[in-house]
């Protein structure tokens, strides 16, 4: 299976041979029965067999190019079976996408529990050197199957735990809260933040009319709102960012204590984002940004990872917790008044074998829950137990979903549910009922120490029954403030070009006016820079500005992360020095960092493939670049290459005059815009960096002759992302 794939040849081949093996980093669902069992089945055992084109009967065929005619330009006769089985099938290839969440990224992996967990929670999976089988799911929430992975939006984190005590699912978010306080509000958000119904635009954006009418409106939604608006709204790396379980859950240990928790999962390779011309740019240029780097650093042995950790709370009658209300979903505890404990590590190590079974048809669960995880009284997430089971019954087709592959419990199944649309299970007794005597009285329940889920006594407070919240879930904008002001410079430039360009794209003037309210009501200044770009006053907070300490946790920026992955694009022309090439190519390989060759042509230049051409490579492939050549190519026509998006007079002709390619031009004015590491090493490849207008001596410019020194120069800068320096701050 390790060994390397013979390349396909150019002729079809022609001697039959069994499927071949799947690619080294893809993975598939354990061969469990339908009802649990291990099977010692390798994984490719539900794969496609044998080594001739069959019908679903298996039965052998000869021909699949032609209908039966009756004559060689006759009509189609009905008998032919194989058409209509071959078309039948793929006119229902297709199932209802999710409601939301429908764009999705996967990938296996493996939990191992650290143990520090056992004083609150008996759950096996986090005890010390359990290992788990994990599936994860990554996810944009508002746009259709097909739309960008990089726009702005929340992202879904959700993990499935195949634990020897049933399925743990733990479905969150990369944002610590949410829109909305009460489940029952879930459809108004979503129809508000969906395409309008009647264009059905714009895809995949909260850049419209419904979506800030409703969050002016309720203004309940403006803390998250202002999380989207946030570099966390554009990850650069479905691996670097972080994931939270969003509500407020209840652990119990051994001796039936009861601990309130909420989840956090820290990446391993830091938090990043893109910067938002960047987001833009990657949209078009490569709408699967992300999930090409999820798959291609698994596939390359970069296997991501995150801790995962939790804050803990004393289980109070009331559920506060500093005088945070922990029932809100809409509040998050900052870290600095409950350290995240660190309770296990996730490591995700291969790629999905089919994108359909297994990404597309999981199906998470938040009620999901085993032995010493609870949930709490949190009404969004009191809607979402009901939710979940729900919509799998129309998206995947009946209530047999636990039975597909990707969803089934590596714990034994006992469970009565019988019959329904794809049965798996061959069920066999006839009492599937209890109490019974004919199949021998089981199956039988089990006690707590049998490993049942018993749910802990917890009180419910003597009340009315009343269609209301809480007084403390009035509160809609302290932690919105708080977190605007946790914020360093340069993320609330980000924040307030984000809020400008959001609501530049409302129509109406009412809704760009409530929000600027709302915006006063959270942070005067960003209120009023936001306004001047739309040309609009800015309006006197309505309330009393709470004074929140800031929390320096919630900022991505200041801290150093590991290089491991990091993709950085070698630049040369046919005049580089080969030498100097082959040094920084594999002193990008040896400091873990993955290179990318870009030539003036495609194929190869000496020994090296190259992997992108001057007119095929983006600026946002990389995360910084060096220079080793770049004059102008063969093709290069500044005048007429839309891609070097300068007219003749403008600086790309120039660069040409000073000879560098108008392509290469560009992709360094990009990464300068970017805040990205630009480098060069020797002298063709410092007079293009100079031929491109950018000084030896800004912020985040490497010069070095020597390879090694270039690249470790380049890892350290890299080592905090980018150079946010470059540019000044108004903040
Ligand atoms: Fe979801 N959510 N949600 N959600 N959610 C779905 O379930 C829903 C909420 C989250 O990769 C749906 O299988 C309601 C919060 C993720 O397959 C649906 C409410 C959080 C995913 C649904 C919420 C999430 C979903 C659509 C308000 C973060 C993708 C398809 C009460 C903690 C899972 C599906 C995947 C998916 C309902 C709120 C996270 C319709 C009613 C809060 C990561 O059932």
């Amino acid at each position: 299976m390790d060994e390397p794939r013979t390349p396909p040849s150019v002729d079809e081949p022609a001697t039959p041979h069994e499927p071949l093996e799947p690619l080294p980093d893809q993975g598939a669902p354990e061969v469990v029965t339908a009802t649990g069992k291990a099977t010692g089945a390798a994984r490719t055992a539900r794969a496609q067999s044998g080594a001739f084109l069959t019908t679903a009967q298996g039965l052998r065929l000869k021909d699949t190019d032609h209908s039966l005619k009756a004559g060689e330009r006759g009509p189609t006769l009905l008998q032919d079976h194989h058409l209509r089985e071959k078309i039948t099938h793929f006119d229902h290839e297709r199932i209802p996408e999710r409601v939301v969440h429908a764009r999705g990224a996967g990938a296996h992996g493996v939990f191992r529990g650290y143990g520090s967990a056992a004083s609150v929670c008996r759950a096996e999976v986090f005890g010390e050197d359990v290992e788990t089988p994990v599936f994860t799911r990554f996810s944009t929430v508002l746009g259709s199957r097909g739309s960008a992975d990089t726009v702005r939006d929340t992202r879904g984190f959700a993990v499935k735990f195949y634990t020897d005590e049933g399925t743990f699912d733990l479905v969150g978010n990369n944002m610590p809260v949410f829109f909305i306080q009460d489940g029952i509000k879930f459809p108004d958000i979503v129809h508000a933040a969906k395409p309008h119904p009647d264009r059905e635009i714009p895809q995949a954006q909260s850049a419209h009319d419904t979506f800030w009418d409703f969050a002016s409106l309720h203004t309940e939604a403006q803390h998250h709102t202002l999380w989207n608006m946030s570099d966390r709204g554009i990850p650069s790396s479905l691996r670097m960012m972080e994931g939270f379980g969003v509500h407020t859950f209840r652990l119990v240990n051994d001796d039936g204590a009861t601990t309130l928790v909420k989840f956090h999962w820290k990446p391993q390779n830091g938090v990043n984002s893109l910067v938002w011309e960047e987001a833009q740019l990657a949209a078009g240029g490569d709408p699967d940004f992300h999930r090409r780097d999820l798959a291609d650093a698994i596939e390359a042995g970069f296997f991501p990872a995150w801790e995962l950790g939790i804050q803990t709370f004393p289980d109070e009658p009331d559920q506060m917790f500093e005088g945070i209300d922990l029932l809100d979903p809409t509040k998050f505890v900052p870290e600095e008044l409950a350290p995240v404990q660190p309770i296990g590590l996730m490591t995700l190590t291969a790629n999905p074998s089919n994108y359909f079974a297994e990404t597309e048809q999981v199906a998470f669960h938040l009620g999901n829950l085993v032995p010493g995880i609870e949930v709490t009284n949190d009404p969004l997430l009191q809607a979402r137990l009901f939710s979940y089971i729900d919509t799998q019954l129309t998206r995947l087709g009946g209530p047999n979903f636990n039975q597909i592959p990707i969803n089934r419990p590596h714990a034994p199944v006992n469970d009565m549910l019988r019959d329904g649309f794809h049965q798996h299970a061959v069920h066999t007794g006839v009492a599937p009922y209890r109490p019974n005597s004919l199949d021998g009285g089981c199956p039988f329940t089990a006690g707590e120490a049998e490993g049942a889920f018993v749910e802990v006594p917890a009180p419910v407070a003597e009340g009315q029954k009343i269609r209301a919240a809480a007084r403390s879930f009035d509160d809609h904008f302290s932690q919105a403030r708080l977190f605007y002001r946790s914020m360093t410079p340069v993320e609330q430039e980000h924040i307030k070009g984000a809020y400008s360009f959001e609501l530049s794209k409302c129509y109406e003037l009412a809704v760009r006016e409530r929000q600027l309210q709302c915006l006063a009501n959270i942070d005067p200044d960003l209120c009023a820079t936001v306004a001047l770009s739309l040309g609009m006053a800015a309006p006197e907070p309505t309330i009393e500005l709470a004074q929140p300490a800031p929390s320096p946790a919630l900022s991505q920026l200041g801290a150093r992360y590991p290089v491991d992955g990091r993709k950085v694009g070698v630049v040369v022309d046919d005049a580089s020095d080969t030498q100097l090439t082959n040094g920084v190519i594999s002193a990008i390989a040896e400091a873990k960092m993955t290179p990318f060759l870009i030539a003036p042509h495609g194929g190869t230049i000496g020994e090296l493939t190259v992997a992108g051409s001057y007119a095929t490579a983006r600026s946002f492939e990389f995360d910084a670049l060096v220079v080793l050549g770049g004059s102008p190519a063969a093709d290069a026509a500044p005048g007429l290459d839309a891609r070097a998006g300068a007219p003749p007079t403008a600086p790309a002709a120039k660069a040409k005059a000073v000879s560098v390619d108008p392509r290469v031009a560009l992709l360094l004015g990009e990464l300068w815009r970017h805040c990205k590491v630009v480098a060069a090493a020797g002298d063709h490849g410092g007079q293009v960096l100079a031929a491109a207008g950018i000084a030896a001596d800004a912020p985040g410019v490497v010069i070095e002759a020597d390879p090694g020194a270039v690249v470790a120069s380049i890892a350290d800068l890299l080592a905090s992302h980018r150079v946010w320096n470059r540019f000044p701050t108004t903040g």
